[in-house]
């Protein structure tokens, strides 16, 4: 998956032909190319938001600065995207926190099972202060966190039974992000995870590698993963974030103006993303027993046991994630309520 590979597949009438680096052209009046991959497809809320803050930057810039975008991996996964924007050959990418972790350990915080209630406390949380200061924290790996958009609660699919229990869970071979919380989580419930980049999963799940995946509704639906799966139920066991990634060395080049543009459209496209997406998790759900999938409703009681069986698995990693930002992260949840 070469970080350039894909150039002729970009969305974009721009052919500046600047094929890599692209802060050659730093400060110099000279049009600028901002390469922007993701890994879900085109139908995906994730695509809508990044054409729309290609729309506004292209007119802000009056066109000084073009967007390519690129979907469904074409430059590479989440972790490949993000090495690129430290190497300078990729200038935005917009991956999970989970796989963000593996650059910055404090993003873990978000792999906490069951640790928002619901978007609207996420939204306060992450765009509040303790938000915004893990973002500081990825300048020290040569990216620049813009803001958050919203991948969303994640719901577990499988093709071999309805979830109902902690019971259920056993055994089933379940593809995670590529994030040690997350297997930890899904061991504790005794499932057998294996991290995978979302590229592959698809084929793995055709394959039968692994037996399910977990994943927001709109993903589910829009990557057609009822397809190759049979039964989902409403886990809700993760909220994941977005971040909205830029190279540090292509932000550092712009002017200051610019650096504005981008922080602006990034968070103005990103609210309109947020809200697409709701709009899509809340109806895909029924999109996706339309397509014959068995959807199971989890208890109250069922999700409680799921709680209590990742707890020591969140007390174990409270430390590595650094307790300092845990701490903070459950004040401003509670906070927000
Ligand atoms: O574009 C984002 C995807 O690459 C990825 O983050 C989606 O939630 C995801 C997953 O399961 O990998």
């Amino acid at each position: 998956m070469g970080v350039l590979a894909a150039c002729g597949n970009a969305d974009s009438e721009s052919s500046s032909g600047d094929s890599d680096g692209g802060d050659e052209s730093a400060s110099s009046g000279e049009e600028k190319v901002i390469k922007a991959g993701i890994g879900l497809n085109d139908d995906h809320p994730q695509y809508k938001g990044l054409l729309k803050f290609k729309e506004i930057v292209e007119e802000e810039t009056d066109g000084a600065i073009k967007v390519e975008t690129y979907h469904s991996g074409q430059l590479g996964d989440d972790r490949s995207m993000t090495e690129a924007l430290q190497l300078g050959s990729q200038e935005v990418t917009i991956p999970s926190t989970a796989p963000l972790a593996n650059f910055v350990s404090d993003f873990s915080v978000f792999d906490i099972p069951f640790l928002f209630p619901d978007e609207q406390v996420a939204d306060e949380v992450l765009d509040g202060e303790v938000g915004q200061e893990l973002l500081t924290k990825l300048e020290d790996q040569d990216l620049v966190g813009l803001t958050y958009w919203e991948n969303g609660f994640r719901d577990l699919t499988n093709s071999k039974r309805a979830v109902a229990s902690v019971d259920d869970f056993d055994g089933l071979k379940i593809r995670t992000m590529e994030n040690d919380l997350h297997l930890d989580a899904f061991k504790a419930l005794g499932a057998n995870p294996t991290p995978m980049a979302f590229t592959e999963l698809f084929t793995a799940l055709q394959q039968g590698t692994v037996d399910g995946q977990e994943n927001p509704y709109a993903t589910i639906y829009l990557e057609k993963l009822y397809e190759v799966q049979e039964h989902v139920s409403d886990t809700h066991h993760i909220y994941s974030p977005f971040v909205f990634l830029m190279s540090k060395s292509f932000y550092d080049g712009l002017t200051e103006d610019q650096q504005t543009i981008m922080k602006d459209a990034a968070v103005e496209a990103g609210q309109e993303q947020r809200e697409m997406n709701r709009e899509a998790n809340e109806e895909y759900l029924q999109s996706l027993q339309d397509e014959g999938m068995e959807y199971t409703e989890i208890s109250d009681e069922d999700r409680e046991e799921m709680v209590e069986t990742v707890q020591p698995v969140i007390e174990d990693y409270k430390e590595k994630i650094g307790e300092e930002t845990v701490d903070k992260v459950y004040q401003a949840i509670e906070d927000a309520q």
